[in-house]
C-alpha cells in the first residue's frame, strides 16, 4: 500500500504544483491624490488613482492573486479601497471597507491589499470614504475564465472592451455632503454629465465663466470602442452610479454590427 500512497502524494503535489503555477500575481502601485480634471470639459477638483480617473483596470484570470500597493497622498484625508464583488475568501481585511474590516489609510500612509479573484467575471473597485467614490476613485476589475474552468465561457469572442458608467457633479463633493447634512437638506440634484470611462459632455460648456470650460479638452473627448467587422466583441459593462439608474443601449447602424455578438454585464454598486 506504501507505494499507493506515495504515488497519491506525487500526484497531489504535481496537480497542486501545477495549478499554482498557472496563477499568476497581479502587481499594482497606486498614488491617491487631489487633482484638477476636465471629466466633462469642465475644470473640477477630483480624486484620482496615479492622476487618472477611473483608476486603471485590474486585468487578471480566476486564481490570480492581486497585490495593490495604495499610498494616499491626499493631503487631510483618510481613504480605503473596496473590491466590490470580490469575495475575500480567507482575506477579510483585504475588502476595504473603513471602519469595518480595516482603519483607514490615513494621509501619507501605504496599505498593500492582497486578495485571490477567484471567480471570472466584471467587477469594480472604488473608495469606501465619505464621498471619494463619487469624487473619482473607482474603476474596473476584469476577471476571465482560465484554461479548463468550469465557468467556461458560453460564447468564443475575438476582443473585449471595458465600459465603466458614471455619473457627475460640478459640486464637490464636500459641498454636496455638508447640503446632505444640513437641516433643511440640501439635495445635491441632478448630475451634470453622465461619463463613460470618465468622459462625458456638459452640454451647456458655452454659457460657463472663460476657463471654466473647454469643450475641446482631450480629458472629455468621445470614448471611442474599435471593433473590426466580422469580428465578435464582448463589452464588459458596469455601473457606477452614485444617483442615476441608467438604460445602456447601442446603436446599431450598420448589417456588419448585427452579425455582431454583444455580452452585457451590468451591475450597480448599491454600497
Ligand atoms: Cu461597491
Amino acid at each position: 500500500m506504501a507505494w499507493r500512497s506515495s504515488l497519491l502524494c506525487c500526484l497531489f503535489l504535481s496537480l497542486s504544483l501545477a495549478a499554482s503555477a498557472r496563477a499568476a500575481t497581479i502587481r499594482q502601485n497606486w498614488v491617491i491624490s487631489y487633482q484638477f480634471v476636465h471629466s466633462d470639459c469642465v475644470r473640477k477638483l477630483a480624486v484620482v488613482i496615479n492622476g487618472q480617473t477611473p483608476g486603471p483596470t485590474i486585468y487578471a484570470t480566476e486564481g490570480d492573486t492581486v497585490v495593490v500597493t495604495v499610498k494616499n497622498n491626499l493631503m487631510t484625508e483618510n481613504t480605503a479601497i473596496h473590491w466590490h464583488g470580490i469575495r475575500q475568501i480567507g482575506t477579510p481585511w483585504a475588502d476595504g471597507t473603513e471602519g469595518v474590516t480595516q482603519c483607514p489609510i490615513l494621509p501619507g500612509d501605504t496599505f498593500t491589499y492582497t486578495f485571490v479573484v477567484d471567480r471570472p467575471g466584471t467587477y469594480m473597485y472604488h473608495a469606501h470614504y465619505g464621498m471619494q467614490r463619487s469624487g473619482g476613485l473607482n474603476g474596473m476589475i476584469v476577471v476571465r475564465t482560465k484554461a479548463g474552468s468550469p465557468d467556461a465561457e458560453p460564447f468564443r469572442y475575438d476582443g473585449e472592451h471595458a465600459v465603466l458608467l458614471n455619473d457627475w457633479w460640478h459640486k464637490s463633493t464636500y459641498e454636496q455632503a455638508a447640503g446632505l447634512a444640513s437641516v433643511p437638506i440640501g439635495w445635491v440634484g441632478e448630475p451634470q454629465a453622465l461619463l463613460i470611462n470618465g468622459r462625458g459632455r456638459f452640454v451647456n460648456c458655452s454659457t460657463m465663466a472663460a476657463g471654466a470650460c473647454n469643450a475641446t479638452h482631450p480629458e472629455c473627448a468621445t470614448p471611442v470602442f474599435a471593433v473590426v467587422p466580422g469580428k465578435t466583441y464582448r463589452f464588459r459593462i458596469a455601473s457606477l452610479t452614485s444617483l442615476s439608474a441608467l438604460n445602456f443601449e447601442i446603436e446599431v447602424r450598420t448589417v456588419i454590427l448585427i452579425n455582431s455578438l454583444f455580452s452585457f454585464y451590468y451591475s450597480i454598486c448599491a454600497y
